[in-house]
Order: structure tokens, then C-alpha cells, then sequence
């Protein structure tokens, strides 16, 4: 059984409240970090090997360091909470049933950082999630945790939510602060990185949610100790939010040991797919990462395991492996249709495209009309390689990752599941009425 750090006191009734997150020991961790300076704190953080758990796996503790501190300039710590990756539902879990850890997460954060002024930037359709939040900074500032002057030791904080408009791409971490200043969100051009020049230009951290609350954990054991739960690079526990065809639909925290196939099929976790189907396919880190069929999906190239963790998901790179993402593992059971699926993907990417760059703006809609025609049965052979064509054009061309984003699943369906596209292109009569048999397994 994996172990929890995270959801250990996520089903103690109350613990969305002050009182029982205390009771609990909540807010422990903050009482020993104020104890200690913010150089020791980050040097926890770096020990710890925690990796950034929106999507990318930058080491936070690195991250952490790159923040310019020129003198006289506020710094902020801003909490990606704009959670709107297809599949990705875990930093809402945190949120709505763990509010203090996350608050607790950002106090301990702002401190290393010198942020006295933190912001937690939410998705706009999570629009029950600021009472709980904004309720939770309440009690944490009347019980003396935010505010002035934080447990007698002159550090000032506060904590500030802000919805989001519902716009995929402020994700994005810049396009997520142009949007907090109040303006529409486009990404920006990096570098400059946000630790340099952020938040109204002044030195910024953004991060996860979940990067964020698994701060508390680091600081209660300690980073040695945070660091030997996992694997190699993969330290530490994830959290995975679990959807698709599987019996146990759900967000699971996991310690990056377990095999995808276990995570599948144990009845600790998805607990296998509903009424004995094959499974078809995964995509195992939210739906901008590249989906892989399962005879690779339950082993490596190497034929060994292949396991819940950011190597082993991405054994093989591109052409085989995937990523962790940020943890939202879809299943496919046999019966779903790639082309379809697909086409959905593109259709999304297109929509939510800011528009700014040329090859995301126009590729992601000609993608999506590629997909729609060769689903239909209106497709021609040749289409499969305009498509291939179209994705080539959009990746590495664009300012920001959505680019990328949306042209990796259209590469990874082409390439693992190129007979689907043909089927569907021979037989134009049956093209909407069937489902494939074709095997992947
Ligand atoms: C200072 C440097 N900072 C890098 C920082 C950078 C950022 C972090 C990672 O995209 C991925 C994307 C989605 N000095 C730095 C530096 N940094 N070099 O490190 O940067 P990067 O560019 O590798 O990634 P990103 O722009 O953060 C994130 C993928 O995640 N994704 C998206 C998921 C969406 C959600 C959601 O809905 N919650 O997570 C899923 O896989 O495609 O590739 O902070 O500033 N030299
Ligand atoms: Fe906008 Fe797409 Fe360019 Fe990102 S890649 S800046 S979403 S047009």
C-alpha cells in the first residue's frame, strides 16, 4: 500500500475546518519552519527532490532559487490553481477537502520566499472552491497563521484568491499572471522567467497546487526523509486523478513504485475496467501528453515493467513512452475509438488556442478538421499525412506549451494507432456506426 502524506486526514469529518486540521497537528509544520531560517527551509525543499506537480517536473527547489531578490522589490508566491487539464481533477480534490494544507503549504512557501502578499489563482468553473479557501484564510488569520506579525516573528502574510475566467490558458503560468493583473491572458515570451520578472514585473514564484501542500509533509519528516519514499528522481508520493473505463474512478496518492498495471487493475486504486474489457489504451498525465497503447503502456521498450512514476512513463521518449504530466490518467477500454478521441482533443485545443502564434492558431483548427472528416468516413488516405504534416508544424513553434500540447496526442494516435485512421478512411459507411476490434493489446 502506498503511503499517504497528503490524504492521510483527508476523510477525518471536520478537516476542512481549522479545529480539526489543528487536531489533526495541522499547522505543525509551520511551527517548526518559523523556527528555522528560510535558507534551511529551502534547503529541506531541495533535499526532498520534490518535483513541480502542474505538468512539467521542474525541481521545486531549483525553481525556488532562481527568485532575483533586488532590493526593495516585493516578491510573490502565486498558486497555480487554474486546473482546467482534461482528466486533471486532483488540486480541486486538495482544495475543496484540505484547504489548511495548501494554506499551510503557501505560509511556509511565502516565508522561504519573502512573500508577504501570496495569491491563489483558481479556475473559474471551480466556482464553489473560493468560499472554502477564502473561509479557511479566515480562521488560519484569526488563529494567528496569516496576518501581521506570524507567531512573534515580525513576518507579515497575506493570502488572496482570485478567480480565473475559464480560459484553459491561463494555466499557463504567464499567461495566468497577465491574467491576475487584470488583463486578458496571453502567454508571455520566456525568458524572462517569472523569477525574474513576474507578477507586475517583480520577482515571482508560480506553483502547483499540489507542489505547494506537499510542503508540509517535507518540512514534518523532513526532505531525507521525503526523499527515500519513490524512486530515483520520482520522490516523494502524486497524487493521480484516475478517470476513463475503470471500475474506481477517482484521486489516489500514489508513492511512484507501483507498476501502471497494478494501479489499473489492484482494487486499491482504478480496480480494473468495467465488464471485462481489454484495455485499449492510456494516457496517463492529463491529455496534452502522448497517449500509448497498452502493450506499451504495461511495459517499457525495454520489456520491463513499466511503472507510476516520471522515468519509467517516459521510457523510450517520445516515440514510445509518455509522461507523468500532471497525473490525470485516462483509460480506454477497447471499445473507444482513437480517431474520435482525438478529433475531441483537437477540438479543444483549437478552442481554447489564445491565437497569438500563427501554427497554434490556424494548425490547431486544421487538425481538428482533418480529424473531424477522416471521422466522419469524409477522409482520403493523403489526409493521414497532412495531419502528421500539420502537428509537425505547430511543435516547438510556439510561445507557449499549448502548441506542443495539442500537436504530441495527434502524433501519438498517428503513430500507435495508424490502422484506426485507415479503417476509418476504407470503410466510410460503418465510420460512425462501429467500433473498432482493432487489437492494441
Ligand atoms: C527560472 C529558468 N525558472 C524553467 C520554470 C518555469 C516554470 C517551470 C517549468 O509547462 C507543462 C506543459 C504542459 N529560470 C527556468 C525556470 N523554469 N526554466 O520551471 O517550466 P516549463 O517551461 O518546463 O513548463 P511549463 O510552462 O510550466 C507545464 C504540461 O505541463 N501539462 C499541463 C498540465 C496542465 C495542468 C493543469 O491543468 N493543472 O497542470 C501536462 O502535461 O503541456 O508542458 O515555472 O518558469 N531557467
Ligand atoms: Fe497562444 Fe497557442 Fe501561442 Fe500558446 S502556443 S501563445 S496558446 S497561440
Amino acid at each position: 500500500m502506498s503511503k499517504k502524506l497528503l490524504l492521510k486526514d483527508a476523510h477525518v469529518e471536520g478537516i476542512r475546518y481549522f479545529e480539526t486540521y489543528r487536531k489533526q497537528g495541522g499547522y505543525g509544520a509551520a511551527e517548526k519552519a518559523f523556527k528555522m531560517t528560510p535558507e534551511e527551509i529551502l534547503e529541506e525543499v531541495k533535499v526532498s527532490g520534490l518535483r513541480g506537480r502542474g505538468g512539467a517536473g521542474f525541481p521545486t527547489g531549483m525553481k525556488w532559487s532562481f527568485l532575483a531578490k533586488p532590493e526593495g522589490v516585493p516578491r510573490h508566491l502565486v498558486v497555480n490553481a487554474d486546473e482546467s487539464e482534461p482528466g486533471t481533477f486532483k488540486d480541486r480534490y486538495l482544495m475543496e477537502y484540505l484547504p489548511h494544507l495548501l494554506i499551510e503549504g503557501m505560509l511556509i512557501s511565502s516565508f522561504v520566499l519573502g512573500s508577504n502578499v501570496s495569491y491563489i489563482y483558481i479556475r473559474g468553473e471551480y466556482s464553489w472552491i473560493p468560499d472554502i479557501l477564502e473561509e479557511a484564510i479566515e480562521e488560519a488569520k484569526a488563529a494567528g497563521f496569516l496576518g501581521k506579525n506570524i507567531l512573534g516573528t515580525g513576518f507579515d502574510c497575506e493570502i488572496y484568491v482570485q478567480r480565473g475566467g475559464g480560459a484553459y490558458i491561463c494555466g499557463e503560468e504567464t499567461a495566468l499572471l497577465e491574467s491576475l493583473e487584470g488583463k486578458r491572458g496571453n502567454p508571455r515570451l520566456k525568458p524572462p522567467f517569472p523569477a525574474v520578472k513576474g507578477l507586475w514585473e517583480r520577482p515571482t514564484v508560480v506553483n502547483n497546487v499540489e507542489s505547494i501542500a506537499a510542503i508540509v509533509p517535507i518540512i514534518d519528516i523532513t526532505g531525507a526523509e521525503y526523499a527515500k519514499i519513490g524512486v530515483g528522481r520520482s520522490t516523494g508520493t502524486k497524487l493521480i486523478s484516475a478517470c476513463g473505463n475503470i471500475n474506481k474512478p477517482g484521486v489516489y496518492e500514489i508513492d511512484m513504485t507501483i507498476t501502471v498495471e497494478e494501479f489499473i487493475y489492484s482494487d486499491e486504486y482504478c480496480g480494473g475496467i468495467p465488464n471485462g474489457k481489454k484495455l485499449k489504451a492510456c494516457i496517463p498525465g492529463g491529455s496534452s501528453v502522448p497517449i500509448v497503447p497498452a502493450n506499451l503502456l504495461l511495459k517499457t521498450v525495454n520489456g520491463e515493467p513499466r511503472y507510476m512514476n516520471y522515468e519509467s512513463l517516459a521510457d523510450g521518449g517520445f516515440a514510445t513512452g509518455t509522461m507523468m504530466g500532471s497525473g490525470g490518467f485516462i483509460v480506454l477500454d477497447e471499445d473507444q475509438c482513437i480517431v474520435e478521441h482525438t478529433m475531441t482533443l483537437a477540438r479543444f485545443y483549437h478552442h481554447e488556442s489564445c491565437g497569438q502564434c500563427t501554427p497554434c492558431r490556424e494548425g490547431t483548427g486544421w487538425m481538428h478538421k482533418i480529424l473531424k472528416k477522416i471521422e466522419k468516413g469524409e477522409g482520403k488516405m493523403e489526409d493521414i499525412d497532412l495531419l502528421w504534416d500539420v502537428q509537425r508544424k505547430i511543435e516547438g513553434n510556439t510561445i507557449c506549451p499549448l502548441g506542443d500540447a495539442a500537436a504530441w496526442p495527434v502524433a501519438a494516435a498517428i503513430r500507435h494507432f495508424r490502422d484506426e485512421f485507415e479503417w476509418h478512411i476504407k470503410n466510410p459507411e460503418l465510420s460512425q456506426t462501429q467500433n473498432y476490434g482493432l487489437a492494441h493489446y
